[in-house]
């Protein structure tokens, strides 16, 4: 039955890819000033225009913030209500796909688990609308990479503690954030309760300065989260959270027992899958020397395997990367990698589009990896069995915790290497993206976020207020004293 509903949800979606072009302007409770408006592109094919964004501005947002209101409805009518948001979301999963290939350049595997994770934070959040009070407003800033879940989980988070929400979606991909906002008030949301702001870096410091604002979520690089952080304690009041999500440098351990094929899968998906687009994607290998031969000899051919090109093709392994700025500097990083001897395996692309092939190159430990790569290109060192140890101290001195993989059959090592690595998610003979919503909730340590992890149980009481309430007095029936935490 799923497998239908999916094949009818890509047959609508087909409708929306040829012509179909979005709007996306502020979604505001009150008039508001707007700024310019601008083609969205598509990162695969350049010639298509994906619709038009009008953008917010600082005015926009100094508007919205006076109209915001936290939400009034009942915890249970909160419930009620992103639960059928999730059905809304569901039910236009056809034009959820074409926007995400069209937008964001995603794949149709990478579309349908973006979509379903979407739906996932909607249903685990309206579960979690009970305890605490809103905060106030809630300031919302999430990334292009995860357009419609990343977004939808700190929204829905934001709104399940029954807040005021200004959401900014990325200025690459403004459309399906629109659409997300739109079906969200369908549901039943107010706007006053909801606003979305699509805008550029100057609408994300007009959010992070405006006194009224009770807390922050965001979703972007490290040195972002540590301007907002600034910037906040400058003009918000000391007690606003901060909760970030941000870089990784992500390591995976490949011991000379490790079974080759599951490795290598691993590998390919990890740091391939939605063109290393991902915070959790691995970005350097460490294989024991035994054995590195004949794993690189299998992992370059799994790449040559891979189809890299336009996403709306159903066998499209890996699409582009989001623009021109990001190919650029992926590209650079390349050449001088080949500038210096280092790279090991690299395949022509696809000239139009922003695409980038899987590249392999060698580097002599994660510390000659001075920032995150954010595209399809694995980092591969080497090292002997008995400098496992230096291998882990060299991981967690990046500062960085967000995933980290391991490949081994030796049970003591899996005891032993989980224990001594510091990162958010550890993964175990498997690839180490694709958390999951409840089950398997994401996050990072040090200088890849604050926590609590999304998608588990600590996250909206992360966006509330915990008050004590103590009553004393002889009163009638309330003469007993209580403590309420609430
Ligand atoms: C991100 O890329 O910003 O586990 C975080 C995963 C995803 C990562 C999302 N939840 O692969």
């Amino acid at each position: 039955l799923r497998d239908r509903a999916q094949r009818e949800a890509v047959e609508t979606g087909r409708g929306f890819f040829a012509t179909h072009e979005w709007q996306a302007a502020p979604l505001t409770a009150v008039e508001a000033p707007q700024g310019p408006s601008d083609p969205v592109a598509n990162p695969a094919r350049l010639s298509d225009t994906v619709g038009q964004v009008r953008w917010a501005v600082p005015e926009t947002v100094a508007a919205a913030a006076s109209a915001a209101r936290p939400w009034q409805a009942s915890a249970a009518e909160r419930t009620v209500i992103l639960n059928r948001a999730a059905d809304l979301f569901e039910a236009n999963a056809g034009e959820v796909f074409a926007l995400l290939h069209r937008e964001a350049g995603k794949t149709m595997l990478d579309a349908v688990a973006e979509l379903r994770e979407a739906v996932d934070f909607l249903r685990y959040y309206a579960a979690r609308t009970e305890g605490g009070a809103a905060l106030g407003i809630f300031a919302c800033i999430s990334p292009w990479n995860f357009p419609l879940a990343i977004f939808t989980g700190q929204v829905a988070a934001a709104l399940a503690a029954g807040n005021a929400v200004l959401a900014k979606p990325a200025e690459q991909t403004p459309l399906i954030a629109h659409r997300a906002v739109e079906w969200l008030h369908e549901a039943g949301v107010p706007r006053t309760a909801l606003q979305s702001l699509p805008g550029a870096g100057e609408v994300g410091a007009a959010l992070t300065s405006n006194p009224t604002v009770g807390g922050m979520a965001f979703t972007g690089s490290t040195e972002t989260a540590q301007i907002i952080h600034r910037t906040m304690a400058k003009h918000l009041a000391p007690g606003a959270p901060l909760i970030a999500e941000t870089g990784g440098l992500n390591a995976m351990i490949v011991d000379s027992t490790a079974l080759p094929e599951q490795a290598v899968q691993a590998i390919v998906e990890s740091a391939f899958q939605s063109a290393g687009q991902r915070c959790s994607a691995l970005r350097c290998l460490y294989v024991q020397e035994d054995i590195a031969e004949d794993l690189l000899k299998m992992l370059t051919g799994a790449m040559e395997a891979l189809l890299v090109g336009d996403p709306w093709e159903l066998s499209c392994d890996l699409g582009p990367v989001i623009d021109a700025e990001a190919k650029a500097g992926i590209v650079a990083h390349i050449e001088q990698a080949a500038s210096e001897g280092r790279v090991i395996k690299t395949f022509p692309t696809p000239d139009r589009g922003h695409f980038v092939a899987p590249t392999l190159i060698r580097v002599s430990g994660i510390d000659q990896m001075t920032r995150e790569i954010f595209g399809p290109v694995l980092h591969v060192a080497t090292f002997k069995a008995t400098q496992i140890d230096k291998v882990i101290a060299a991981i967690n001195a990046t500062g960085y915790g967000l995933t980290f993989g391991l490949q081994t059959r030796i049970d003591d090592r899996v005891q032993h290497v989980s224990e001594a690595i510091h990162a958010g998610n550890i993964y175990v003979n498997r690839n180490q993206i694709g958390a999951i919503v409840g089950s398997q909730p994401f996050g990072g340590e040090g200088l890849s976020g604050t926590g609590p992890k999304a998608g588990g149980p600590l996250y909206v009481d992360r966006f509330r207020r915990h008050e004590t309430l103590l009553m004393g007095g002889a009163w009638g029936a309330q003469a007993d004293p209580a403590t309420v935490q609430r």
